[in-house]
């Protein structure tokens, strides 16, 4: 997957391209990031990027004009098939597991980080496939949302992380929160590790992790459990877990 992302602080991408499981799929190729500075395309004298608002008000906007070139300069470099244009904003469809899923399919994304009170809106009608938001709440800039989307959708792409079985398992992937994880010692200052896990019985290890998940799920995150879309199995070990509350 291409990723280019356009900034007014291309250096915040520095670290996070090459650390940990990133750095491995963009050395294997598997993922490359483009950082673009907004500013190297501002075409006035004082290289700025933004200016008050029309209609008056606090804050300033990010111009039409260095976002427009910065744009048509990364689309240049691709032919016919052109890539999804991503502007990451709090009016976005909120970032989700299966929002992840599907952007990991795309071969090529553009990301548009804003800053100030946003941009002019003319570039978003004409330039933006999508709007994207990480959570409801108001950051300083798109940076640090680029770098989250970036996170979750490339960990998704096959061979990026070392087993894909992990993904499977994962919370939000079967839509359940994940079961709690244990490893060595198998007792720290008294606390012990579930017998069951030490048990080497696999089908009762799956079933105990299977209800911890349900537990998990319940108590953490009521909204995310859809007893329809449950199986028997799954019923089964939710009612006997509340038999117990
Ligand atoms: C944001 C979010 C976000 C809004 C004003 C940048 C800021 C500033 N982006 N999910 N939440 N963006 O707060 O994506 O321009």
């Amino acid at each position: 997957m291409k990723i280019d992302v356009l900034t007014l602080f291309p250096e915040m991408f520095e670290t996070f391209r090459t650390s940990s499981i990133l750095s491995r799929a963009v050395a294997n190729n598997m993922v490359s990031i483009q950082t673009h500075n907004i500013r190297d395309f501002a075409a006035n004298k004082h290289k700025n990027t933004d200016d008050y608002p029309y209609g008056g008000g606090a804050g300033m906007v990010m111009m039409v004009q260095p976002l427009s070139d910065a744009i048509k300069h990364v689309l240049a470099g691709y032919g016919e098939e052109k890539p999804k244009v991503i502007y990451l904003s709090p009016q976005g469809k909120v970032l989700t597991q299966s929002l992840a899923q599907q952007l990991s399919k795309e071969p090529a994304l553009i990301l548009l980080c804003g800053h100030y009170e946003g941009i002019d809106q003319r570039i978003i009608d004409r330039y933006v496939d999508m709007e994207i938001s990480i959570g409801d709440y108001v950051l300083t800039g798109g940076e640090l949302p680029a770098m989250v989307l970036i996170d979750c959708v490339t960990r998704l792409i096959p061979g990026v992380l070392g087993s894909s079985q992990s993904i499977l398992e994962e919370s939000h992937s079967a839509g359940l929160l994940e079961y709690p994880q244990y490893t060595r010692p198998a007792v720290y200052d008294g606390d012990a590790v579930p017998e069951v896990l030490l048990s080497g019985n696999h089908k009762e290890i799956e079933r105990w992790r299977r209800q911890q998940s349900l537990k998990n799920t319940l108590l953490k995150r009521p909204d995310l459990l859809n007893r329809d879309a449950l199986s028997d199995e799954d019923l089964k070990l939710l009612k006997e877990l509340e038999d117990t509350f």
